[in-house]
């Protein structure tokens, strides 16, 4: 399925790459696209493999705030 996750904190295009790159790690997640002017990233994601709440996980540990 496809989610669009609320994400605080991202400005610069290293920002972007850090998120995708962490959430495209996590099994099952298939393609994560960020917008900085939306603040918002857009995962496609297996959910029988992958939660939320592991996504949401991923980008905190990057230093970003999930807003819910
Ligand atoms: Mo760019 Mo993002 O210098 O936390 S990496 S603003």
């Amino acid at each position: 399925m496809e989610k669009v996750i609320r994400v605080e904190g991202m400005t610069c295009g290293h920002c972007k790459m850090s998120v995708e790159g962490a959430l495209k790690k996590l099994d099952g997640v298939a393609s994560a696209v960020v917008s900085l002017e939306d603040k918002n990233v857009t995962v496609v994601f297996d959910e029988n493999k992958v939660s939320f709440e592991q996504m949401k996980e991923a980008i905190e540990d990057q230093g970003y705030d999930v807003v819910a």
